[in-house]
């Protein structure tokens, strides 16, 4: 077993309580003083920082909001002066404008311990080469992978996504033993290794991979093209970018890094708070973050937290695969759904169709169609048709029980599907174009 700092993260749970009480209450006032949007939120609330005593009364904290950033756009919620932030990085979004998030140099040490944290877990050090293939840039993901491989002291190559035939030929030169990218980039560099004929020549054995939502069998599909072992690791710029939480050795939910963020789970509409393993809203509050913190943000990810102590043995609470966003929900038909319940279904047929798939939604005649796209395996496209429309019947059948609402279902030539070096875009929703 590999701890960064055993200490913090072996802590007992009365401990880092205690930690996080004393750290809120030095947030809370700082930001009081700082922050003008908080402190109004707060005498709004006829709150004032002496009223917050530690952990027990972090639900009486306002929430913070997305919105906030884009208010406030670009630098008006940091919370020192201009001179202490030394990066900056910013989100696009894909409505509205972009969000800017700033960090100290203290921040940036923060963040890079974080990542280093999951890295030395998983039993990374400076013997491992590092192939950053997460966008470098405004994005958080390269540069955020890139300082936790620093901080190990292992041999970065600050590849950033794309050129993907370049991504293979020095995975294969160069000798890497651990990539970071999304996981559809992952799947689709482990075709491409197949492609190149260089698969028996890769030296990867770990894989950290996230920035998007992804499936048991999404793992399972990339583990095998790829013959190394892939980590869950989460993240939000907002928040810190990733290494907010990742998995350790026993891939069962990732390990939220409690001295830095208190996590919480919330009703997304009432607000409330829900028991210990409720799912619903993730709710982050910063408490050693300085150059932009946040209260109770709304992160929209629907996920579940579970307090039991790890098998590896930390202490610090674990968020299982997030569900998805309340704000990708498709409402089809009146039905709740979430595109990582279709990857469940389409991933569970044998290796007859490939994780690459395309979820399109349109309005005909007032009443919402859903169709999918889903690439078929090269076995499955030399097979008869029969075969084909067998399979498609399959997933239209196990799509009604589980969703309940119909679906058309296309099985398409593999490699007809545009791939992703970043965050895939699987939805497309025309609905919002009527
Ligand atoms: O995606 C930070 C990141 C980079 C995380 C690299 C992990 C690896 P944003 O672009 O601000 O930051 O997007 C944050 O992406 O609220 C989730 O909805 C989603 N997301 C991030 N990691 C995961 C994950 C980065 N492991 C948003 N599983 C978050 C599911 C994830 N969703």
């Amino acid at each position: 077993m590999a701890y960064l700092h055993k200490e913090i993260e072996t802590m007992p749970r009365d401990q880092i309580e205690a930690l996080q009480s004393e750290r809120l209450v030095w947030q809370v006032k700082r930001m009081y003083e700082n922050v003008s949007l908080f402190k109004e939120r707060m005498d709004k609330a006829g709150l004032t920082p002496a009223d917050i005593h530690g952990i027990e009364d972090l639900g009486r904290l306002p929430f913070s909001y997305k919105q906030d950033l884009r208010d406030y756009y670009p630098f008006g919620l940091f919370a020192v002066p201009m001179e202490e932030i030394v990066r900056t990085h910013a989100s696009s979004g894909t409505t509205g404008k972009r969000i800017v998030v700033g960090y100290t140099r203290d921040d940036l040490a923060i963040w890079a311990d974080c990542v280093a944290r999951m890295m030395t877990g998983l039993g990374l050090d400076s013997k491992d080469i590092g192939q950053i293939s997460y966008g470098y840039g405004l994005f958080t993901g390269g540069l955020g992978a890139h300082g936790g491989a620093e901080q190990i002291g292992a041999t970065v190559i600050p590849m950033s996504s794309g050129n993907t035939a370049l991504q293979i030929q020095t995975m294969v030169d160069f000798g890497s033993t651990f990539l970071c990218c999304t996981p559809s980039y992952a799947l689709y560099l482990g075709e491409a290794a197949a492609e190149a004929g260089v698969q028996d020549q890769l030296k990867l054995k770990t894989c950290i991979l996230g920035a998007e939502p992804w499936t048991e069998d999404m793992r399972q599909a990339i583990e095998a093209k790829l013959g190394a072992k892939a980590y869950d690791i989460y993240g939000l710029s907002e928040i810190l970018g990733p290494g907010v939480s990742g998995e350790c050795e026993y891939q069962c939910g990732m390990h939220v890094w409690e001295d830095h963020f208190i996590p919480e789970i919330i009703d997304p509409d009432t607000g409330e708070k829900l028991p210990a393993g409720a799912e619903g809203e993730l709710v982050f509050t910063t408490i050693t973050k300085q150059g932009f913190p946040l209260i109770r943000y709304r992160t929209r990810d629907i996920c579940r937290l579970d307090y039991e102590t790890c098998r590896c043995g930390r202490t610090h609470v674990r968020m299982m695969k997030p569900q998805g966003r309340t704000d990708d929900m498709l409402i089809i038909r009146g039905v709740n759904v979430f595109p990582s319940q279709i990857e469940e279904v389409l991933l569970k047929l044998d290796g007859k169709v490939t994780p690459n798939y395309q979820i399109i939604v349109d309005r005909v005649n007032n009443t919402d169609t859903l169709d999918i796209n889903v690439e078929m395996s090269e076995a499955l496209f030399e097979d008869d048709v029969k075969s084909i429309e067998k399979v498609e019947r399959t997933i239209v059948e196990r799509l009604r029980s589980m969703l309940g609402i119909g679906a058309k279902v296309h099985l398409v030539h593999p490699k007809s599907i545009t791939r992703s070096e970043g965050k895939a875009k699987r939805v497309i929703d025309n609905r919002k174009l009527h």
